[in-house]
């Protein structure tokens, strides 16, 4: 029985058999082959997608908290608090649910897509929504948690790298070796730095033979490390990394730099057809910000064409179903008909012809 990330992965993870494990078992998502959308694309690689909108709550976040949320516990905590574009909030608010814990979450005024806020409500987390962006909330959240006895659960809190490094064991595992690319899509870098460490740690303890090149998207409206300097307002369609200042800058200019990778955008546009291509072809619902990593590979193939016998990973971040206004915003509409045979023949004849 699959029963989390930090059973299966406890000999890499600061914990100890004391350790009070809070987990919805998560982790243990699928890298599905995306062929179809290669051939169309006329990509010779292997090219996978590691699922991890199939996680408990929707979005890789799951393997942070599970962290953050069983050391506050065995810390004694009895709150805990996060800054988020939607996804960090859902999971702290399950995850402190699951541990008995308050949880409280901060957002930006309606900039979070509906499907988290339905979830931090459902788990009975305290929402409050601010006017401000992602960065002026996770400042909040930095100063009230150092002055009362709260616990961060942002990734500025190391264990939540800690958990979201197991992506990388799952990768090598899986496929028996690391990849030679591996997209990502970048907000707050916490995902980025984390998948890093995970693959630096493998290949130390020579679980894998390479490390791949971490190639990080940004989305142009919100690209502060591609820009080299903070984005006071940033905008994007992709509201997850609606992130304008990250809090760990420092270690995704790290994971580029030292994985011979690179770091840049993707536009609204890119992302938008990435995604739908992607649900077209090959059957995967992911939200706008992880087509980043599918327009990212779509991106470089361009002017760095891959090769055959190359293996890409991208990850897909976070479900589609989190934002379903956006994607039912870039669908065309149900066609209404009778509710006749003929009336439903009429509109399906093009199909059968
Ligand atoms: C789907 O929930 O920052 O670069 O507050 O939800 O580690 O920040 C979400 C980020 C990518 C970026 N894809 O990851 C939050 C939050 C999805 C996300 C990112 C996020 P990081």
């Amino acid at each position: 029985m699959w029963t989390g990330i930090i059973e299966k992965y406890r000999a890499h993870l600061p914990v100890l058999d004391t350790t009070p494990i809070v987990s919805l078992c998560e982790g243990n998502t699928p890298l599905i082959s995306i062929d179809n959308l290669a051939k169309k694309m006329g990509i010779p690689a292997r090219w996978y997608v590691k699922y991890e909108g199939l996680n408990p709550t929707g979005s890789f976040k799951d393997r942070g908290m599970t962290m953050a949320i069983t050391k506050a516990k065995e810390a004694g905590s009895k709150i805990v608090m996060c800054a988020s574009t939607g996804n960090t909030s859902a999971a702290a608010a399950a995850y402190a649910a699951k541990a008995g814990m308050g949880c409280c979450v901060i957002i930006p005024d309606g900039k979070i897509a509906l499907g988290k806020l339905a979830q931090a409500m459902m788990h009975g987390a305290l929402v409050l929504q601010i006017s401000g962006n992602f960065d002026d909330a996770l400042n909040l959240v930095r100063d009230i948690t150092d002055e009362y006895p709260i616990a961060l659960v942002n990734s500025v809190n190391p264990y939540r790298i800690e958990g979201q490094k197991t992506g990388s064991f799952e990768i090598v595992d899986a496929l028996g070796d690391a990849p030679d690319f591996h997209f990502i899509p970048v907000g707050n870098a916490g995902n980025i730095t984390a998948y890093w460490k995970g693959y630096s740690e493998y290949k130390t303890l020579g679980k894998s033979q390479r490390l791949p090149r971490m190639m990080g998207y940004q989305a142009s409206g919100a690209a502060p490390i591609v820009l080299g300097y903070p984005v006071l307002n940033p905008e994007t369609i992709a509201t997850a990394i609606r992130i304008g200042n990250p809090a760990s800058w420092k270690g995704a200019v790290n994971a580029r730099d030292d994985s011979g990778g690179h770091i840049d955008t993707v536009t609204d546009e890119e992302m938008t057809v990435s995604q739908q291509a992607l649900a077209a072809c090959d059957g995967v619902f992911c939200e706008p910000a992880s087509a980043a990593a599918v327009a990212g590979v779509l991106k470089w193939h361009k002017e760095h064409p891959f090769q055959e016998g190359q293996t890409i990973v991208s990850v897909l971040t976070g479900h589609g179903l989190k934002d379903p206004n956006r994607a039912i915003e870039i669908s065309s509409s149900p066609i209404t008909v009778l509710g006749t045979k003929e009336g439903v023949m009429a509109a399906l004849m093009p199909l059968l012809s």
